[in-house]
């Protein structure tokens, strides 16, 4: 384990700590295409799919010399399960294998750090056919994947996320029915889900932290969505209600299973994924994501981007909440803006900033920040309509030109600097 970063630097508040890890961040389905899982026949509400997406599969050696200009020290990404095993228990395919493995070593050598990420909201084919993750058989299945992968990548990474916001994948596959396969109020098949994915989580943990090569500095850790639910009105005793379930169901209960009790030892980390905060008014979310219109959030003075209500506020409060109750390092696995307005993206990326250091300085220990995303890419069921990148991608070009974004460059300086 790394040593504890000395929360700032003396002499310069506006430092961050020497060992911190500046990403961004991406998943397989959103940037690779010729992907073949459940969300290759899946239509967004833009009509978007991801089947070619930004091409990421032929040109991640591109992308890499992009993150080389950004100046980041780490990447947080996806290997795709699909395309590395064809049938439970089959070898991995040794192709596949072989060009995930380039790009490790293009990384490694180009000074950026892997954060792996094995779950990012898809299953191959053969997983969905049995139900996916409300079937117990999968935990087997996705061990045997682990294991083999473990041994493959041969000590090359040291950061492994297992699963990304199981909480928001279980939700919108079937919960709100967003996701495939867009089951509506199956709440037993989201407990099943959670209840999996955390059995899972914990015995790749230990698989990773005793049999990768160098397992004893292995990390593992989940990455969890965190979002403030909150009443609008804070007297409406409905929306209060409505907001408490969602803590409890999607904080509350999801962290519980993959980090209480008898599964407290099963992380090294947190990866936390934070966006914002949704308030309720009327039992309805006022949110852009569940269709609020920007016009009427306005005129009840919400700042939203494209997706949620920006909250920089509460990001200094769970992180003060998840280091006094599990007292591990925290990675900023995910934060990020969609919205076409690069002026509003850049004053919320110093908001939050300004508040991770607070926190730092407070004496919880961050060890790194990942910027959701490198790419404008396949945004699940929005499709290529919210802009997330840093870099923004030609989606009408074939040759799909990559662009760096007057937010990349702000995000330079800072990686860069290591400083606001
Ligand atoms: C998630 C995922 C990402 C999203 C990002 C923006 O949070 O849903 O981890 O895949 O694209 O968060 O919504």
């Amino acid at each position: 384990m790394e040593t504890i970063a000395t929360p700032s630097q003396p002499g310069n508040p506006r430092k961050f700590p020497e060992s911190f890890l500046w990403g961004t961040a991406t998943a397989t389905t959103q940037i690779e295409g010729h992907i073949q899982n459940e969300w290759t026949d899946f239509v967004a509400t833009d009509g978007g799919t991801c089947r070619i997406a930004c091409d990421s599969y032929h040109r991640y050696s591109e992308d890499i010399d992009w993150m080389g200009r950004l100046g980041v020290n780490s990447y947080r990404f996806g290997i795709e399960w699909s395309r590395l095993q064809h049938a439970p228990f089959a070898p991995l395919n040794r192709n596949e294998l072989e060009r995930y493995i380039d790009q490790i070593d293009r990384l490694r050598a180009a000074g950026i750090k892997p954060m792996l990420v094995l779950h990012h909201f898809s299953n191959p084919h053969w997983v969905n056919a049995v139900g996916g993750w409300t079937n117990s058989k999968t935990i087997a299945a996705f061990l045997d994947y682990v294991r083999k992968l473990v041994k493959a990548l041969e000590g090359r990474i040291e950061l492994w996320n297992t699963f990304n916001e199981p909480d928001t994948y279980a939700c919108l596959a079937y919960l709100l029915g967003g996701f495939p396969p867009c089951n509506k109020w199956k709440l037993h098949r989201f407990r099943k889900v959670i209840g999996h994915m955390a059995r899972a989580h914990q015995q790749a943990s230990r698989i990773i932290r005793t049999e990768s090569v160098g397992g004893e500095r292995a990390q593992v850790g989940i990455a969890k969505n965190w979002t403030f639910f909150h009443a609008y009105k804070r007297f409406s005793p409905w929306d209060r209600l409505t907001a408490a379930a969602c803590h409890y169901t999607f904080n509350k209960f999801v962290l519980d299973a993959f980090m209480g009790e008898s599964r407290r030892h099963a992380s090294t980390f947190i990866g936390l994924n934070y966006y914002g905060r949704v308030r309720f008014h009327h039992f309805s979310a006022m949110i852009p994501a569940s269709g609020a219109p920007v016009k009427r959030l306005k005129d009840f003075g919400f700042v939203c981007d494209d997706m949620v209500e920006r909250y920089p506020e509460g990001l200094g409060e769970i992180l003060t909440y998840l280091q006094r109750k599990f007292r591990l390092p925290i990675y900023i696995t995910e934060h990020g803006a969609a919205s076409e307005d690069e002026t509003f993206r850049e004053r919320d990326l110093l908001n939050n900033l300004g508040a991770l250091q607070r926190a730092i300085a407070q004496g919880v220990d961050v060890r790194g920040f990942y910027y959701w995303s490198l790419l404008d890419n396949f945004e699940w069921q929005f499709g290529y309509s919210k802009k997330f990148g840093l870099l923004s991608v030609d989606f009408k070009d074939p040759r799909l030109p990559r662009t760096m974004k007057p937010l990349g460059e702000a995000y330079s300086k800072i990686c860069r600097a290591n400083a606001l």
